[in-house]
C-alpha cells in the first residue's frame, strides 16, 4: 500500500479536480437545475463518467446528483453515444454530428427538452466531455445555452513515466513511484485512478508505465509474470480512455527470452517478440504499443548487430501490426561522452544525421519520438531540425514535465510558454506555414499516427507533484496536447481557477507568477542559450563545468578569448546546416541569430554586441542580477496571498519560493564570478582590470 494514502482528501491532492462549493445565488440555481444524471447505456466507461459527474456536482452544489431514467421534460444532463440513447437522439439530430471524431464530443444544452446533452460517438468522447461540462461548471460559466462540438487535434497524448520497478523514479522529484514498489507493481488502485482522471481530466490518452531505461526486471513486464497486473493497471486506465504502453529493452531476447542474440534480423529473435506480443494482446486487447529507447546512454540497440534503427523499430512494429500496436522509438541517440577537443562532433547533429538518411524505411506503425530540442530538454534550446524532415516517417514530439533543467520542482518554472514556443516554429521545409504544431499533430505529411508525448512530473507526494505549482505543467500539457491553439496564459487561468478558486486578485498574482517563471528561471541559470552549467548526474545546479559528458574542458567553450559553440558551417560543427532557408541562415550569422541562442550556435568573444546593445559579458553579468532580483520578486508576491488559501498549501509554496530565491543568488553568483574571472575581466582577487 502506497504511503500516501493517508492524504488522499487534500486540497493539494485533488488538485484541479477539487470541485469546491460554489456560494448560493445565481449560478447555484442555474446548475441546481441540471442535477440529475441520464444514462441508458452499459457500459464500463460511461459509468465512470457518470460517477465523475456525480462526485463534481455533489462538491460544487453540496448535494449528490442521482442517475435517473430519462423523461422528457425533466431538467437532467444526459450522457451516451450517438444512436444509442433516446436523450442524446432527441437532442441531436443536426449534420454538425459527422464532424465529431472518435474521441469527439458535443455539448449542447436544450431549453425545451430542459437537458443538458455531452453526445460522442465513442464512450472516450463521453469522458472528455464530461471533464468538459465539469469545468465550465467548476468556472462558473453560464450553461443555459451552451453548444460545444470539440475534437483533440493531436491522435496521441501520451505520458511518458520514468519509473523504475523498484520504486525509485528517474528524474522524479516528488517522491517514489505510484506504480511500482519493492520490484512488484503496487496495489494502490485509488491513487491510480485517481492519476487516470487526472489525466483524461486534461485530454490525455496514452500513458507508458515504466522507464526508458529498462533494467532486467522490467523487461519481465512483457512476460506471464507481470502481465496479469499489467492488465489491471490496463483496466483502470480504460476507463477513462487511456491506453497503456510499455518500455522495453533492446537486449529482452538475451535478458529474458534466453536467446544469445538480440539480432533483429535473426528469426529466433522476431519470433521471441511475437510470442511476447501475443501475450501482452491476450492479457491486455487494447494495448498500445511499445516504447524504446536504444542505442544511447549505454542501452543496446541495433547497431550491436551491425543493423540500423530501421530494422530494429520494424522487427516490433511486424509483431505489433496484426493487434494495431504501434512502435515508438526515440530519437535521442548519440555519443555519451564527446571528446571536447574534437570541436566537429557535435551531440545536437545527432538524431538528424542518424535518422534523416532512414526516411521512408519505417512500417507504417513506427513512430519517431523526437525531442523538443537538439540537446536534452534544456531551460532554452533551438528546436529540433528533425521536425518535418522526415516526409514518409511518422513522427511525435516529447517534451520533459518533470524540471530535469529547469529548477527539479524546487523552483517554479511553467514550461507551457516553452512549448508553445517550439510548437509555432516553422521549420520552412516547404516554406512558410511549416509549423511544429503542424507536423506533430499529422497534417504537415499526412501521417497515420503522431502526437505529443511528455516524461511525467509526478509522484507519491501529497501534491503529486513536490512543487505545488508545478502541477500546472501536468494539466498544461494535457491541455496544449489536445488543442495546441489554447495560449499559455489561458491555460494558467484555467488551472488557477480550478485549483483555487475566483478571488481575483490571487488568479492575477498567480497568473503573473507562471507566465514570468520560465524568463526568470533561464535568466539566472544559464541565459543566450548556453545551456546545461549543473552538477554531474543529478543536474541541480549551478557547476559551470560540471556536465557529465564533456571530456576535455567545459561544454561551452569557455576560455579567456571568448564562450559559446560554434555551431556553423564553415568554422564549427556544421549544425546549423539541418535547418531550411532563412532558418538556417539566421542561426549561421552571429550578427542575425537572435540573442536568447547566440551561445548555442556561435564562439564569440565576450565583447561581441548583441542585438540589445550590450555586450556578452555585461549581458550576463546583468541578467544574472535580475533574474535573481526577480525570483526574490515572485517569493514576496506569494506573500501577499496569505489568507487566501488553506495555510498549508500556502505555506508549502511561500518554502519552495524561498529556497529558490536563495538558490538563485547562488547561481548569480557563482556563474557572474567564473565569467568574470574567465574572461580576464576581473583578476583572481576579484578587482575589476577591464
Ligand atoms: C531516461 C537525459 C536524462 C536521463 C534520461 C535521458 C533520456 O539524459 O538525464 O535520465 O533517461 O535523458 O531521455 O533517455
Amino acid at each position: 500500500m502506497n504511503s500516501s494514502a493517508s492524504f488522499h482528501h487534500s486540497d493539494a491532492y485533488r488538485a484541479w479536480l477539487g470541485y469546491r462549493r460554489i456560494a448560493p445565488g445565481e449560478r447555484y440555481n442555474q446548475y441546481e437545475l441540471y442535477s440529475s444524471i441520464v444514462i441508458s447505456e452499459q457500459d464500463d466507461r460511461i459509468h465512470a463518467a457518470a460517477t465523475e459527474l456525480s462526485r463534481g456536482i455533489e462538491g460544487l452544489l453540496g448535494q449528490p446528483a442521482p442517475l435517473s431514467d430519462y423523461r422528457n421534460g425533466d431538467a437532467c444532463i444526459a450522457l451516451g453515444t450517438f444512436g444509442h440513447s433516446a436523450a442524446i437522439d432527441e437532442v441531436f439530430q443536426d449534420e454538425a454530428l459527422a464532424k465529431i471524431g472518435p474521441e469527439g464530443y458535443v455539448i449542447r444544452t436544450n431549453s425545451t427538452l430542459r437537458c443538458i446533452a455531452i453526445g460522442a460517438s465513442s464512450s472516450a468522447g463521453i469522458v472528455y466531455g464530461v471533464f468538459h461540462l465539469l469545468r465550465l461548471l467548476a468556472l462558473g460559466i453560464d450553461v443555459e445555452a451552451l453548444d460545444i462540438a470539440e475534437n483533440p487535434v493531436n491522435r496521441l497524448r501520451m505520458i511518458n513515466q520514468w519509473d523504475n520497478m523498484d520504486g525509485s523514479v528517474e528524474r522524479g522529484y516528488a517522491g517514489r513511484s505510484i506504480f511500482f514498489a519493492d520490484n512488484r507493481i503496487t496495489w494502490d488502485s485509488e491513487r491510480i485512478r485517481d492519476y487516470a482522471r487526472l489525466l483524461a481530466s486534461s485530454g490525455v490518452n496514452a500513458i507508458s508505465i515504466n522507464n526508458v531505461n529498462v533494467h532486467r526486471v522490467e523487461s519481465k513486464l512483457v512476460t506471464t509474470q507481470f502481465l496479469p497486473d499489467v492488465a489491471k493497471l490496463a483496466d483502470i486506465f480504460r476507463l477513462y480512455g487511456i491506453r497503456l504502453f510499455l518500455s522495453v529493452n533492446y537486449a529482452s531476447p538475451l535478458e529474458v527470452g534466453g536467446l544469445s542474440t538480440a539480432d533483429p534480423l535473426d528469426t529466433t529473435v522476431r519470433e521471441w517478440w511475437r510470442t511476447q506480443v501475443a501475450e501482452v494482446y491476450a492479457a491486455i486487447p487494447d494495448f498500445g504499443g511499445l516504447l524504446v529507447k536504444a542505442d544511447s546512454e549505454n542501452r543496446p540497440g541495433p547497431f550491436t548487430y551491425g543493423r540500423d534503427h530501421a530494422d530494429g523499430s520494424n522487427m516490433l512494429a511486424e509483431a505489433l501490426k496484426p493487434y494495431g500496436g504501434v512502435v515508438i522509438w526515440r530519437c535521442f541517440v548519440y555519443n555519451c561522452k564527446q571528446d571536447w577537443r574534437d570541436r566537429k562532433t557535435d551531440r545536437a547533429r545527432a538524431a538528424y544525421d542518424h535518422f534523416k538518411p532512414l526516411d521512408g524505411k519505417f512500417m507504417d506503425n513506427v513512430i519517431l519520438q523526437v525531442k523538443n530540442g537538439p540537446i536534452d530538454f534544456q531551460v532554452r534550446e533551438p528546436v529540433s531540425p528533425l521536425f518535418g524532415a522526415m516526409e514518409a516517417t511518422n513522427q511525435m514530439i516529447e517534451f520533459q514535465i518533470t524540471q530535469e533543467y529547469t529548477g527539479q520542482q524546487r523552483h517554479v518554472c511553467y514550461l507551457v510558454p516553452q512549448w508553445k514556443e517550439v510548437l509555432e516554429f516553422d521549420t520552412l521545409i516547404k516554406g512558410d506555414g511549416s509549423s511544429v504544431k503542424r507536423v506533430v499533430d499529422g497534417s504537415f505529411h499526412g501521417n497515420a499516427h503522431s502526437g505529443f508525448a511528455a516524461v511525467s512530473n509526478i509522484g507519491d507526494d501529497e501534491n503529486w507533484t513536490g512543487h505545488l505549482l508545478a502541477q500546472a505543467n501536468l494539466y498544461g500539457y494535457g491541455r496544449l496536447a489536445w488543442n495546441p491553439e489554447l495560449s499559455a496564459e489561458a491555460i494558467a487561468e484555467e488551472w488557477i481557477r480550478l485549483s483555487f478558486g475566483g478571488d481575483e486578485q490571487l488568479v492575477h498574482t498567480i497568473r503573473d507568477i507562471l507566465m514570468s517563471s520560465w524568463g526568470i528561471y533561464e535568466s539566472y541559470t544559464a541565459p543566450l542559450g548556453i545551456g546545461f552549467m549543473v552538477n554531474p548526474d543529478h543536474h541541480y545546479g549551478p557547476n559551470v563545468d560540471g556536465y557529465e559528458y564533456s571530456m576535455w574542458g567545459t561544454y561551452h567553450f569557455a576560455d579567456c578569448h571568448g564562450i559559446g559553440v560554434d555551431r556553423t558551417k564553415a568554422t564549427g560543427t556544421g549544425y546549423t546546416a539541418q535547418y531550411a532557408g532563412a532558418n538556417m541562415e539566421q542561426y549561421d550569422s552571429p550578427a542575425n541569430c537572435p540573442d536568447e541562442l547566440l551561445l548555442f550556435f556561435h564562439h564569440v568573444p565576450y565583447t561581441h554586441r548583441l542585438q540589445s546593445g550590450k555586450t556578452v559579458i555585461q549581458s550576463i553579468y546583468d541578467t544574472h542580477f535580475e533574474g535573481a532580483e526577480r525570483a526574490e520578486g515572485l517569493k514576496a508576491s506569494w506573500e501577499l496571498l496569505e489568507g487566501k488559501m488553506d495555510r498549508e498549501l500556502h505555506r508549502q509554496v511561500a518554502d519552495r519560493l524561498a529556497e529558490q530565491a536563495t538558490h538563485a543568488r547562488e547561481w548569480r553568483d557563482q556563474i557572474n564570478t567564473y565569467f568574470y574571472r574567465k574572461s580576464g575581466i576581473v583578476d583572481q582577487a576579484g578587482r575589476l582590470i577591464y
